[in-house]
């Protein structure tokens, strides 16, 4: 770690700042470029624990930047991983309010949601099917805190990924009978197809994001416990949305969900 405990506290209430009163800033990393792997996630621990202070609930995990798409959306070449508070999730059916956000951005997911225990060292694919209850559609809207979406990997991860707001629906499916890389998705905004793509779009394998959080946790001590809701990263690029829109997410086998904007 390059920075001390003073100047992380004072990032992480900098970003939740901005986050909770949904203005942008520039990338951390331009006043602070010694900022390490493990400030950044420090940064993010700080800003978890700040919400847990205030009453908030972590209700899940997330990974992000696991497709090349969203890769080369955002010039990084690595998966980065965050948090779920209980107020980024949105009902279906409710509108997401635009003044509560900066530049939101949606993008089709595959949520897991786990029965057992996982915990890295070793997790893979077969280790996450084994673990999983059920697999889900999931809408993420994603708003960097970031001026213009404009960051590096460790700013990102400072920032919590992103994070922001999420809705859940479709079907519930357990994995047995199902093969996760060749279903395919369909998001359309206004009626409109915007992203087409298949789950094999992250990492290969769905299944492969959770087992890469599972493992970069185990290197810190920590699992994932049985009944976590975890997001497996956009399997396409990112959509812009604005006032008004209507998206809507269909996996094959998984049903569909929706949202909109106002
Ligand atoms: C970072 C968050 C990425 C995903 O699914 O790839 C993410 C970003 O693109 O702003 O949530
Ligand atoms: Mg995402």
């Amino acid at each position: 770690m390059n920075l001390d405990q003073n100047t992380i506290n004072k990032l992480a209430e900098h970003l939740e700042n901005c986050e909770l009163q949904a203005q942008d800033t520039l990338k951390i990393t331009d006043e602070y470029p010694q900022m390490d792997w493990d400030d950044a996630y420090a940064i993010q621990e700080v800003i978890k624990q700040r919400k847990i202070a205030r009453g908030c609930r972590i209700v899940g995990l997330k990974a992000g930047l696991t497709s090349r798409a969203k890769m080369q959306q955002m010039g990084v070449s690595m998966p980065v991983f965050g948090f779920l508070a209980d107020y980024f999730a949105v009902p279906e059916g409710d509108a997401v309010k635009m003044s509560e956000l900066i530049h939101p951005k949606i993008e089709p997911e595959i949520a897991f949601v786990t029965k057992s225990v996982l915990k890295g060292p070793g997790c893979h694919i077969g280790s996450v099917l084994a673990a999983t209850d059920f697999v889900m559609p999931a809408l993420e809207i994603i708003d960097s805190r970031f001026r213009d979406f404009k960051f590096d990997l460790k700013s990102v991860i400072a920032d919590n990924c992103s994070s922001s707001r999420f809705v859940l629906g479709g079907r519930m499916r357990p994995v047995e009978d199902l093969d996760l890389r060749t279903l395919g998705v369909v998001m359309e905004k206004n009626g409109e197809i915007v992203a087409l793509g298949a789950g094999a779009a992250v990492l290969g394998h769905p299944a492969a994001a959770i087992a890469m959080l599972a493992n970069l946790l185990g290197e810190r001590g920590e699992e994932i416990p049985a009944g976590t809701l975890i997001l497996s990263g956009g399997i396409t690029e990112a959509v812009m949305v604005k006032a008004g829109d209507n998206v809507s997410l269909r996996i094959q086998e998984l049903g569909s969900v929706h949202v909109r904007f106002n």
